[in-house]
């Protein structure tokens, strides 16, 4: 536990006494993440290797018996209400709609077949506040679900394992919230481990914690290019539909089968007719064919290695899977000139960040090279920051 998580519980726990008139009854947290390598592979059944960031989502919860939930946001300064038994998906929109999605999955979680029997979700206040930037493409909305599914399963006393939350909070995001996404971002918000990323095969649901630098000779550092998200729903559940599609001419059950194998992969698209299906499958098997090789090099230590995977993903997600926008690869080219090993959009694209894989020391270098390029092409300052791998989702106090 980072003394620093602590000062912001304790913290959190003054505001809520003042907001709601009592204490709190705990505080839980939960963090964003950054995708090392392995994107737009987990609703394909592939594989993905995250890590969750120090930056996290706190909220501050009593149990209540009335079956209300009253949730404040420090972020927007706004208390929603809703009534438990009124729940339907979509009912409750903005920030709030995940703080009810996750309320739904868990008082449904029995039905869907999640948990051996529903959560019985009594009421429960709640105070939120985060440091996850919003709108970046580093899961500030898994973290919201995480850490209130967390408070409100343990205030409920339900036990959900890691695993079993972050499938609710996918579930909550895809049938409340009506976004199609994979599990990579709960799985990573539940079971990030300090200095590890974790290699995770979204058809077995088998994690693998793999040591992320632990000679400390290199760290990531994030990029934030601070670019507006545009078109990012429909594009992304447009991409979702081309990979099925693609998986359906080549008669798979998904793309991941056709990464399984040592196959050429013109070859195997070859009965692809469509070239925008055709680029859009290239880049899910070669992407989980990166995702295994990055493994294997950080394992050696070999982290050139690891810099070509992280350079061949982000030309893969800007050609074949056109996901990139101008900020990113401006930053990308930036940061890549730097003597990084390698660089990388990271995320679900439409904006948001670059990662870079660099030797320790060049933090600075880096924030004045892309601050220089961003000014010089008129785009907004963009944030540079360092991203030590940390833990996953858990009670504070
Ligand atoms: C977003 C989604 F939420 C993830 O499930 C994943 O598909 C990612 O985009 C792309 O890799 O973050």
């Amino acid at each position: 536990m980072t003394e620093v998580l602590l000062e912001r519980a304790e913290a959190l726990q003054e505001e809520f006494r003042r907001v709601f008139g009592e204490a709190a009854d705990g505080v839980w947290a939960a963090p964003g993440r950054v995708n090392l390598i392995g994107e737009h592979t987990d609703y394909n059944d592939g594989f993905v290797l995250p890590f969750a960031l120090p930056q996290a989502t706190l909220v501050a919860a009593r149990r209540r018996a009335d079956g209300l939930v009253r949730a404040h946001s420090l972020f927007t300064g706004e208390t929603v209400e809703f009534a438990l038994e009124e729940l339907r998906p979509g009912g409750v929109d903005g920030w709030a709609a995940y703080v009810a999605a996750m309320c739904w999955s868990l008082r449904t979680a029995g039905q869907a077949g999640l948990l051996a029997e529903d959560v019985d979700v009594v009421g429960v206040d709640l105070l939120i506040e985060s440091d996850v930037p919003h709108g970046a493409g580093l899961s500030s909305s898994a973290a919201l679900e995480c850490s209130v599914g967390l408070a409100v399963a343990d205030l409920t006393g339900a036990a959900v394992r890691p695993l079993e939350m972050a499938r609710l909070a996918q579930r909550a995001e895809n049938d409340y919230v009506g976004m199609p996404c994979g599990l990579m971002d709960q799985m990573i918000s539940m079971l990030g481990q300090a200095g590890h990323a974790v290699l995770f095969d979204t058809r077995s649901l088998q994690p693998t914690p793999v040591p992320l630098a632990p000679e400390g000779d290199a760290e990531v550092l994030v990029i934030d290019t601070r670019a507006p998200h545009r078109l990012v729903d429909g594009e992304y559940a447009a991409r979702r539909r081309q990979c099925e599609e693609a998986a359906r001419v080549l008669g798979v059950e998904s793309l991941r089968v056709l990464s399984d194998t040592e196959a050429d992969v013109a070859e195997i698209l070859t009965p692809v007719e469509d070239e925008v299906l055709r680029r859009r499958a290239r880049h899910v098997i070669t992407e989980n064919r990166r995702v295994i090789e990055t493994v294997d090099l950080l394992r050696a230590d070999d982290l050139a290695g690891v810099g070509d995977r992280m350079r061949a993903s982000h030309l893969s997600l800007r050609d074949d899977y056109e996901v990139t926008v101008e900020e990113i690869d401006v930053a990308f080219e930036a940061v890549s000139a730097q003597g990084v090993h390698g660089a990388r959009i990271t995320g679900g694209g439409f904006g948001g960040c670059v990662i870079a894989l660099a030797p320790v020391g060049l933090h600075e270098r880096v924030r004045s090279a892309v601050r220089e390029a961003f000014a010089a092409a008129g785009f907004t300052e963009p944030e540079v920051f360092r991203a030590p791998p940390a833990a996953g989702a858990r009670r504070v106090v």
